[in-house]
């Protein structure tokens, strides 16, 4: 260590490291002009690499220096390294709250091609390369999370209010008024009648119909008229667009928004047909088969399948497994050849294989390898398809494991045969169902189509139910263009067309006009702003909040409640993370805590019967590396575009009112009346015996070196030769006694610690711990995984009993690696035992910053641990005398 001088601004120790900050004005007394100094001398038996996280002044593009290295070289083997690139690095990390991170990675021990070089001594110089050096000395912050992040970093003068750059986007006063969201859940021509939106309450005899505007996530889509010319929206009178969904994980329906406007909305466009005469020509339609049944993330890490979700049809296994499905076909030309199209997804990394036969006729086989998605399109030739039931059998005839995700069939619809509404294309190969999902192989069977060339097509359709009848061009489905000029006799309506280009066409009689699934209002958010303690609830859970939101403002926190629903509505209406995540960012200035209020699933929509119904979802993501999706709840906290949470977050996993109490109870109690005695001096580590690779006993009592005196380390280890009940007890007569914090490591599942299962989600309903809550630390995987769509997790239960179990529980609802989990606790009980951090979320969203959001598996850990808790809790540490 080198001696202290006048120079060094401040000297930070910490596991045998020196941290020097140098003043620019102060550096070119040693030559060495850098923004910061860092010195480093690693203990002797150092292996493993240091690291220090590094604030950096807006507008930076640091660059490192080394500028003193001292090194000695070592026999090869004389100690188990990873391999260093150099002896240190540095890499941005992301920002939180608008102040960007670096991460500097020291590393103790390089190879060579000799052998090994040890370091001794290091020192580096940063330069933030930027203008304007940041200001000093460091005046105190307006935000309590900034000033937090000021004890993480090495150059806390470095944190600063960054210049307000978040544009507010309160979407309650910008939204225009009056609106009326439209829901749509089928394609096809859609009226919005003067009734609904009356019904609705939109102020519709009040409003100029030339003036109405629909729109979908901003952009404009065309309506038709169908009134009078006059200024009046009047009983009777309506609007016809084309409603076209957009598919989407969370919800099978898409939202419109229909408001008044200041100019002329955008009005459906006319288009005459073609003079004849025409040639008569195949009219193309698609028929798409699909069922969700099977959600693959669990089984395989696969990529998602045809329209991006992840649910799969069907399994087919072999060798010679053979499955049928009936595919029920509108009246068609069977002169015509037709296309079949495959959605399969491999499930074995082994090479696939099906073959395909449509009523008995071989159309094609599949071939392709791994864990892939392939989309197989072959010819069916004429004469095979019938109207009405057709059967498509699949037969897997080698050793394999494949999904089928959907089907479909392109055919010449039969237009003589009377319908309340056609949709047709003039190529067969236009695709009117969803593409198929990009990057995965595909064979194309060109189509046996005839190919010689017509100049103008006539269609003639014949309609059921009432007329008019109408014609749309609907290539674009957002801006259809009104076909005139047809011809009626009768029950069908006829056109020329040129056949120029690949078009759609929609022909449709008043049978054919469809109802939107709801017309409403949209839902108001509170109109609460400068929030630094938010609340996102399902409305079901809003009665059960008010304990704990005066506990809040009783703290001095200025709390919003927002109804989810408005939060989606302030979004384009659909009930999706993005809407979440969006409202959440768009807050200025961003809250301190963020609590959400609800249970999700990985099923929102409910594909299945039996999975739990979705009151708050889960940010869904591909984040872990062996499950693939999981709950990425962290990215509802890192609202910037990066992995580093900006907000400390959690989530209140209730399905019921009475449980939305219960949980408000318990976290209130705790904060306002814990029960007296000596039961939070208590801290219980809990460990799986070694399982060949791990130590979980001794890594515990690494973490355990935390708790000081008064404070009181108990530890239930468990090893092979105890009785999984006497474990079971240990842990349970320890939990009902009550302790401030309660820490696992080892293997789990979901619902359970230890294969052996020594502790169990159904023996949380026997801890009678009453109010001596813990929080409790889940070191292992997937407990913490509320999205779960078919069970509860240990976690939830945890938190949902009653009668005690836990005042708040962070696990990860994924996978984990043991080395992130060194860190995570680590730094969690530092933060509250050593530092005195009361304040839970803070705690977790520290941890989270010790981890490398560079590196897969760290980023994994941070994206899928969770506060499930209020992240406002205030740990009780204050001890009894
Ligand atoms: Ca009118
Ligand atoms: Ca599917
Ligand atoms: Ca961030
Ligand atoms: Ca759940």
């Amino acid at each position: 260590m080198r001696s202290p001088s006048r120079l060094w601004m401040s000297v930070w120790l910490a596991f045998g490291v020196t941290l020097l900050s140098l003043r620019p004005d102060a550096a070119a007394a040693t030559g060495e002009a850098a923004d910061l100094i860092i010195a480093w001398r690693p203990a002797p038996a150092a292996s493993a690499a240091d690291f220090k996280l590094i604030a950096l002044p807006p507008g930076s593009r640091p660059s490192l220096e080394i500028l003193a290295l001292e090194q000695r070289d070592e026999a090869p083997g004389s100690r188990a390294v990873p391999a260093a690139p150099a002896p240190a690095e540095l890499h941005l990390i992301g920002a939180v709250r608008g102040v960007a991170l670096a991460r500097l990675t020291l590393y103790p021990v390089q190879r060579t091609s000799a052998g090994l070089r040890f370091t001794t001594y290091l020192r580096v110089g940063i330069r933030y390369n930027v203008d304007d050096q940041p200001g000093t000395p460091a005046a105190p912050l307006a935000d309590p999370l900034l000033e937090h992040l000021r004890t993480l970093v090495v150059n806390p003068d470095v944190v600063q209010s960054p210049a307000s750059s978040l544009s507010l986007s309160d979407l309650a006063a910008s939204t225009p008024s009056p609106t009326a969201l439209i829901e749509v859940d089928t394609p096809g021509l859609t009226a919005i009648t003067h009734a609904a939106l009356a019904a609705a309450g939109f102020p519709v005899d009040a409003v100029d119909p030339a003036r109405l505007r629909l729109e979908r996530a901003g952009a404009d889509v065309a309506l038709e008229w169908d009134g009078d010319p006059d200024a009046q929206f009047e009983p009777g009178e309506r609007l016809l667009f084309y409603a076209a969904p957009r598919f989407n994980r969370y919800t099978a329906r898409d939202v419109y928004r229909l408001s008044e406007g200041a100019a002329p909305g955008l009005r459906l466009a006319a288009r005459a047909a073609v003079p004849g005469p025409g040639s008569p020509a195949p009219a193309w339609a698609e028929t798409v088969w699909e069922q969700n049944t099977l959600y693959t993330p669990g089984s395989c890490r696969c990529p998602p399948g045809r329209d991006g979700d992840r649910w799969m049809w069907d399994y087919l296994s072999g060798p010679g497994g053979v499955r049928q499905y009936t595919l029920t076909l509108p009246p068609l030309d069977p002169a015509q050849p037709a296309t079949l199209t495959l959605w399969f997804l491999g499930f074995t990394k082994t090479a696939h294989r099906a073959e395909a036969a449509v009523n008995g006729v071989p159309v094609g086989a599949a071939e392709w390898t791994g864990q892939q998605v392939y989309t197989l399109t072959a010819p069916v030739a004429a004469g095979v398809l019938a109207a009405g039931a057709n059967t498509l059998t699949l037969t897997v005839p080698g050793v394999d494991g494949l999904w089928l995700d959907a089907v479909s069939l392109r055919y010449s619809a039969d237009l003589t045969a009377p319908a309340p509404a056609w949709r047709f294309a003039t190529r067969s190969e236009l695709q009117t169902g969803p593409a198929p999902a990009p990057g995965g192989p595909e064979r194309l069977f060109l189509p046996l189509v005839t190919r010689s060339f017509t100049p103008v097509v006539a269609y003639a359709a014949r309609l059921s139910g009432p007329g008019p009848f109408r014609a749309y061009d609907l290539t674009d489905p957002d801006r259809p263009l009104r076909v005139t000029d047809v011809t009626v006799a009768g029950d069908t309506l006829g056109f020329n067309a040129l056949n120029d280009l690949a078009r759609r066409y929609l022909v449709v009689s008043e049978a054919g006009i469809g109802a939107p699934a709801a017309v409403r209002a949209p839902h108001a958010l509170s109109g609460a702003a400068g929030a630094d303690y938010l609340i996102i609830t399902h409305p079901d859970f809003l009665p059960a909040l008010g304990p704990l939101t005066a506990l809040r403002q009783a703290q001095g926190f200025t709390v919003a409640v927002e109804d989810v629903r408005a939060v989606y509505d302030a979004a384009d209406g659909r009930p999706t993370p993005d809407a979440i995540r969006a409202f959440i960012a768009g807050r200025a200035p961003l809250p301190q805590y963020v609590l959400l209020v609800g249970d999700g699933a990985y099923d929102p929509r409910r594909y299945r019967a039996d999975s739990q119904p979705t009151f708050l979802p889960p940010f869904l993501d591909d984040v872990d590396p062996w499950l693939g999706e999981a709950a990425a709840d962290n990215r509802y906290a890192a609202v910037d575009g990066d992995r580093l949470p900006d907000v400390a977050l959690g989530r209140l996993p209730v399905n019921t009112l009475a449980e939305a109490q219960a949980v408000v109870a318990k976290l209130v109690q705790y904060e306002t009346a814990p029960p007296a005695g000596d039961w939070n001096r208590r801290v219980v580590f809990v460990a799986d015996d070694f399982d060949g690779v791990n130590d979980f006993a001794g890594q515990a009592d690494g973490w355990a070196a935390a708790v000081m005196a008064p404070r009181v380390v108990e530890r239930v280890y468990h090893a092979p030769a105890t009785p999984i009940t006497d474990t079971r007890q240990a842990i349970t007569d320890q939990w009902n006694q009550g302790a401030s914090a309660l820490v696992y490591n080892g293997h789990s599942t979901p619902r359970q610690w230890g294969a052996e299962r020594f502790f169990h989600r159904d023996d949380a309903g026997a801890l009678s711990n009453a109010g001596r809550l813990p929080i409790v630390l889940q070191m292992t995987c997937l407990t913490g995984a509320f999205q779960d769509a078919a069970l509860s997790t240990l976690d939830e239960s945890l938190l949902r009993q009653p009668g005690g179990g836990a005042v708040g529980v962070w696990g990860a609802s994924g996978f984990g690696v043991a080395t992130g989990h060194d860190q995570l606790a680590a730094e969690f009980l530092r933060q509250v035992y050593v530092l005195g951090q009361p304040r839970a979320g803070l705690a977790a969203l520290s941890a989270k910053l010790q981890l490398n959001p560079l590196q897969a598996d760290d980023a994994a850990l941070i994206e899928t641990f969770a506060w499930l808790g209020d992240p406002a809790t205030v740990i009780h540490l204050a001890l009894d005398p």
